[in-house]
């Protein structure tokens, strides 16, 4: 029976990543933070919280993720754990720092002297403002724009340099949006659908956004982390670009998520003063500057041709079965009146 260890486990890909492993038989070990014990309602809602064995680490302590590797003795490590909300990387920048980059660095020395293969989370926030490129591969040069994005170069640069240096099987997925009802709620996709939900059960008032001009490849999360299992399992380690190659922008996602509830929906105002309206002039979402980030990426598109190429893979779930998918979470949660 193969051991696969996953930090971050209560996060959106580490449940999915979980299920998924589960489901082809691995024994599968959950690292996680022992605050973050009130995350485990993803695990709950994929019902397979008592198939994990969870063990409470700390990413930020070199030691603490020695013993986490020494105690699951794993065949295959999956580094998902980090500090992965970009708006907040800005204002926790030191912790964001130690979580995102140095911890990933405190895994793969955890890793070091085990034969374990190794998955590095990496993001399509690395390439920024790429200038050069309109599409983003696997050769376009990193750009950070915010404390995480910087977090995230440092981690897959010192990922390469270890599968360099020591012949390890290290892969990172530069892993463009994936969202999914598992989504956070500080997330835009999941803020909206909840916010959504909220309002027509006449819960809230309008959701308030950032920049609605931020345009997003945005894929759905359980294709993913598929493919961060197919790079474990190839021969040759090497860093996949995983998306979906097409980018709407925030106001396209909110119409389109927005027509589950409301008809006649029409947007009015420009900039800070943009508004969504329903047919009977409900006010649906609105632009509130305090979402707005100090320094945006206005756009994110990638090329997945590398990992089709090698690996077998594409984004197999289309937008709008996933959006779907997540309206209809958030309304049914929001019956339910739970919170989560
Ligand atoms: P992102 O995801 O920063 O791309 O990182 P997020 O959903 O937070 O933002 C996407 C885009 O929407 C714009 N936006 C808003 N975002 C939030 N959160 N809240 C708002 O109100 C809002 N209004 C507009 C943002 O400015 C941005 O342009 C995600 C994370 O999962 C990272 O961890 C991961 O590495 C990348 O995706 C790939």
């Amino acid at each position: 029976m193969k051991r696969a260890l996953i930090t971050g486990v209560t996060g959106q890909d580490g449940a999915y990543m979980a299920r998924l492993l589960l489901g082809k038989g691995y024994k599968v070990f959950g690292g996680r933070r022992r605050s973050s014990s009130a995350n485990g309602w993803r695990l709950r809602e994929l019902q397979i919280e008592d198939e994990i064995y969870m063990i409470d680490f700390d990413i930020t302590d070199p030691d603490s993720c020695k013993r986490l590797v020494e105690q699951a003795q794993p065949n295959e490590i999956y580094n998902l754990a980090a500090q992965s909300f970009v708006g907040a990387s800005f204002t926790q920048p030191y912790y964001t720092t130690q979580a995102t980059g140095l911890g990933a660095l405190n895994m793969l020395e955890a890793a070091r002297n085990t034969r374990a293969r190794f998955y590095q989370a990496s993001s399509s926030e690395m390439f920024g403002g790429s200038e050069h490129d309109t599409v983003q591969t696997e050769l376009t040069r990193f750009n950070p724009k915010s404390p995480y994005a910087t977090a995230k170069v440092f981690a897959h640069s010192i990922a390469k340099i270890y599968r360099e240096a020591y012949g390890m099987h290290i892969s990172c997925g530069i892993c463009f949006n994936h969202e999914s009802p598992l989504r956070g709620r500080e997330f835009v996709t999941r803020k909206i659908t909840h916010g959504l939900a909220l309002l027509a059960a006449g819960k809230s008032g309008p959701i308030k956004l950032g920049n609605l001009d931020a345009r997003r490849d945005w894929g759905y999360a359980p294709d993913f982390v598929e493919g961060m299992w197919r790079m474990v399992q190839a021969d040759r380690p090497d860093d996949y670009v995983l998306c979906t190659e097409n980018a709407p922008s925030v106001r396209e996602f909110l119409t389109h998520a927005a027509e589950y509830h409301f008809e006649g929906l029409r947007f009015e105002g420009e900039g800070v003063h943009e508004c969504l309206f329903n047919h009977d002039d409900k006010r649906i979402a609105e632009v509130d500057p305090q979402f707005y980030r100090p320094n945006e990426v206005s756009t994110l598109q990638g090329s997945y041709a590398l990992a089709e190429r090698r690996l077998g893979w594409r984004p197999e779930t289309h937008m709008q079965t996933w959006v779907e998918l997540m309206v209809v979470a958030d309304r049914l949660r929001v019956e339910r009146g739970i919170d989560n």
